[in-house]
């Protein structure tokens, strides 16, 4: 007997336009010809392979959800789908697409001035700036609310003090988008709002220092920054964006691209742990045809085509406008927690090889550690559903 192709259980192709599918197949060969054959190694060396992201840039794949300034103008879904398929190969890479179109792009896209569209989102959409998002502070990140970054006016110029950790890219970005507090008049008396600046990273007082020891996320970067003293002109301030909404508009979009990337992940796993259950014989027949294996097995199947059709289902919202902030907290906590759960599954089933890296299942398992954290980790997740719920504020 053959297995069912995958994408054959519910016709998921069946539900793409020919554009989406155009989109998919394209990150699917870019991930098999590019990611694939190098990733097991630079997970390995702790290694960011950056003349790759030339190539993604030449794919149309960086800001590829965004209108004009060289960007693809793609869907919602088009977007989810390569995130999917870069994610099957690694987490790592899948971030970097986030970091660059969804966080930092997205944040000049949306809060920019005309100037600083055309300064930097060609060169970014291209692959040969790179941007980096500084929200989180090294005191912790599920409370952005509590930044103590600020930024002062000095005559014609800010400056910026203060920390921020694990800010993916940032030692090898052109620019970063930092998120400060900003006490300025105009917010009454004793106010404060967060407000973005566009700060070049060779820019005096800048400092970013790759974090050391990760046992997830080994492909990619990820960086403590520091912000002694940092002196940028007045326009280098995102004039759209006041207050928290501004870096939250953004992580929804980084968000919602983690919702299919996981299932990319999850599917790499359990295509693993498939054809292992095959191939492997243990008391004289293939391990796939006992009923545990099977029962594992079929689990990891629901859960898989359930988070990819909730993915395809909240995109479509996303193309009609109509996605809230609570639905993609559906999306990124049920993604990333089945992925985890089907990662675990699969190894067992791959039993001791599995935890080598003959298989991919363990660097996705770590991978996914990371994912579960970062975006809001599931706590968080659970209690904006929580508040959606009752109404009422656990935070
Ligand atoms: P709250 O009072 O709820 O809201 C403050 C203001 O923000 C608005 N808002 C949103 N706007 C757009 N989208 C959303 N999802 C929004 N959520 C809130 C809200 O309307 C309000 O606006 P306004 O105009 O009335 O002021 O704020 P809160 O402080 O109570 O929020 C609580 C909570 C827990 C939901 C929030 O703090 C949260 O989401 N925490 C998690 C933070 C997080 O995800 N951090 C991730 C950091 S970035 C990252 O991980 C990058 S990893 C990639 C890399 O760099 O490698």
């Amino acid at each position: 007997t053959t297995a069912p192709r995958l994408d054959e259980v519910f016709d998921l192709d069946g539900l793409l336009t020919d554009e989406e599918r155009d989109w998919q197949q394209r990150a699917r060969a870019f991930a098999q010809e590019r990611i694939l054959p190098i990733i097991e190694e630079d997970f390995e060396q702790r290694h960011f392979r950056r003349e790759l992201v030339r190539e993604l840039g030449e794919q149309g794949f960086l800001g590829m959800h965004l209108e004009g300034y060289g960007c693809a103008g793609a869907g919602a879904v088009s977007y989810g789908l390569v995130c999917l398929e870069l994610e099957a190969a690694d987490s790592g890479w899948r971030t970097f697409v986030s970091v660059q179109g969804s966080l930092a792009m997205s944040a000049i896209r949306r809060y920019g001035s005309e100037e600083q569209k055309q300064r930097w989102l060609p060169g970014m959409a291209k692959g040969e700036l790179i941007g980096c998002f500084a929200l989180t502070e090294p005191q912790g990140g599920s409370d952005p609310a509590a930044m103590t970054t600020v930024a002062r006016r000095d005559g014609d110029e800010w400056v910026l003090d203060g920390a921020k950790r694990w800010i993916g890219l940032a030692s090898i970005a052109d620019v970063a988008v930092v998120w400060v507090r900003v006490e300025e008049p105009a917010f009454g008396e004793g106010g404060a709002a967060v407000r973005g600046f566009l700060v070049p990273t060779t820019t005096a007082g800048f400092t970013a220092t790759p974090i050391e020891g990760k046992l997830s996320m080994r492909a990619s970067v990820q960086c403590d920054v520091e912000l002694d003293g940092v002196r940028v002109p007045a326009d280098a301030i995102l004039p759209g964006a006041s207050g928290l909404s501004g870096p939250f508009g953004c992580l929804n979009e980084a968000r919602y691209g983690i919702v299919w990337g996981a299932m990319g992940a999850a599917r790499s796993c359990f295509e693993a742990a498939l054809g292992r259950s095959r191939e492997r014989e243990v008391f004289g027949k293939p391990i796939g045809a006992n009923q545990l294996t099977q029962a594992k097995l079929a689990d990891m199947l629901l859960e898989l085509e359930k988070g990819i059709l909730l993915a395809l289902h909240l995109g479509r919202l996303k193309e009609q406008g109509r996605l809230t902030p609570a639905q993609i907290s559906v999306g990124k906590l049920n993604s990333v927690r089945e992925a985890l759960e089907i990662a675990h599954q699969a190894r067992t089933i791959l039993g001791g090889d599995g935890i080598t890296d003959a298989y991919p299942v363990m660097r996705h398992a770590a991978n996914l550690e990371s994912v579960r954290t970062y975006e809001g980790t599931d706590e968080i997740h659970q209690l904006i559903l929580g508040r959606a719920l009752t109404g009422l504020n656990a935070f």
